[in-house]
């Protein structure tokens, strides 16, 4: 039975990764970090008792600015794969915690391919690194490919730059089996409800129910190439399938702005929105005149990524993939998720019972 190690388990792609690693037979080992609050709701479908003789999901406490704590666990684990996922994932906040950011996604990486090292795992234990689509930032080429030159536009960007560059130093100086993963934006309903799209989904479905007012975003022009993440965590275990390591980019090869993806859920929902102003002006209303959608330059970014499309040609060549879900499927799947969720919140608040989670994003 294959080992697998999973750094940021409790992340929108650890759920589903975990989920398929299991699926395939894997003992899959995850990362969490102490949180004062239970962090694990994205898996608590797969957990296991630990009292069980033979779980086949263990989670380890561990961080990834934390050398010993790695060290120990890839020790104690001694696994055929590592997953590196975790990491500070939000563009926006690289601002705010620039530091703490480069700790985690920079040095992170290399503590992890480290601990491979020190232990002398190089022939046995093959890495995987959540590199990403920011790498482009300033688009040299359209659309992007493996050979498009990077110009990454914020503090996570920039380190995420590094973590690929030490992945492909490692694999050249030291033999590890080490892979990149240039993946463009991925969504789900298990999305981070702080990155556009649940922003989105999220806030129309609550407006749609009553719990909400309007929704405030930032650039609505930002265009993205956005593809279902139950399908892109397919092709990080793909990856680790090949004789050779290689880098990737995952994509679909079609690209929205945000502002279609606001008109695509409010259609779904069916709020009629009349749209009028530009930039920082620009709003949605509806049919009695509430603004519904309107910019908030506070989400806008010191430096922006204006426009991501990829071109997963290699993938599809080397690998045999083509994305599954189309974006109107995703579209459709986050809005239905999110409709739940603001009903069934609805319901509980009409009732008396304010348990749930009711703060606007
Ligand atoms: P999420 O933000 O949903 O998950 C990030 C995970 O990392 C969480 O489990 C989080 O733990 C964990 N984490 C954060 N900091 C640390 C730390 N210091 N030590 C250990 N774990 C930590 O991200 P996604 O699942 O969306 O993305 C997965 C990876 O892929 C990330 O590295 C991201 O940068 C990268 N990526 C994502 C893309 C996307 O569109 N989703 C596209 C390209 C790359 P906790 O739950 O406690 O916060
Ligand atoms: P991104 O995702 O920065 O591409 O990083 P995000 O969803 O945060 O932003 C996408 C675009 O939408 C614009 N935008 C807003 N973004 C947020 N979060 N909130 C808003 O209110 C808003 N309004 C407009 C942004 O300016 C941006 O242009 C994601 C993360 O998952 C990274 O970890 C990953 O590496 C990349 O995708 C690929």
């Amino acid at each position: 039975m294959k080992k697998a190690l999973i750094t940021g388990i409790t992340g929108q792609d650890g759920a589903y990764l975990a989920e398929l690693l299991l699926e395939k037979g894997y003992e899959v080992h995850g990362i969490k970090r102490r949180s004062s609050l239970f962090n694990t709701a994205r898996i608590d479908h797969l957990y296991e008792d630990p009292h069980n003789p033979h779980p086949k999901l263990i989670l380890h406490y561990g961080d990834l600015t934390d050398s010993s704590s790695l060290i120990h666990i890839v020790q104690k684990v001694q696994p055929d794969e590592i997953y590196n996922l975790g990491a500070q994932s939000h563009v926006q906040v690289s601002f705010e915690q620039p530091e703490y950011t480069a700790d985690a996604d920079a040095m992170g990486p290399l503590r992890l391919l480290e601990a491979i090292r020190i232990l002398g795992l190089e022939k046995k234990t093959k890495f995987y690194q959540a590199s990403t689509s920011e790498l482009y930032g300033l688009v040299q080429e359209i659309p992007q490919k493996e050979t498009t030159p990077f110009y990454p536009r914020s503090p996570y960007a920039v380190a995420k730059m590094y973590a690929f560059w030490i992945c492909v130093n490692y694999r050249e100086a030291y033999g590890i089996f080490a892979c990149n993963g240039i993946l463009f934006n991925h969504e789900s309903p298990l999305r981070g409800e702080t990155f556009v799209t649940r922003k989105i989904t999220r806030g129309l479905a609550r407006i749609k129910v009553g719990l909400q007012k309007s929704l405030f975003l930032g650039n609505m022009d930002a265009k993205r190439d956005w593809g279902h993440a139950r399908d892109y965590v397919e092709m990080q275990w793909m990856m680790l399938q090949q004789d050779e390591p290689q880098d990737f980019v995952i994509a679909t090869g079609e690209q929205y702005s945000v502002r279609e993806f606001v008109q695509r859920c409010a259609a779904l929902l069916e709020l009629e929105l009349t749209w009028s102003g530009t930039g920082v002006d620009e709003k949605a209303v509806d049919k009695d005149g509430n603004v519904v959608v309107a910019v908030d330059p506070r989400y806008f970014r010191p430096t922006e990524v204006e426009t991501l499309l990829g071109d997963p040609s290699k993938a599809k060549r080397v690998l045999g993939w083509t994305p599954r879900t189309p974006f109107s499927q995703l579209v459709k799947e986050m809005v239905e998720s999110d409709l739940k969720s603001a009903q069934r919140d609805a319901l509980a608040i009409q009732h008396g019972f304010d348990a749930y989670n009711v703060r606007e994003t």
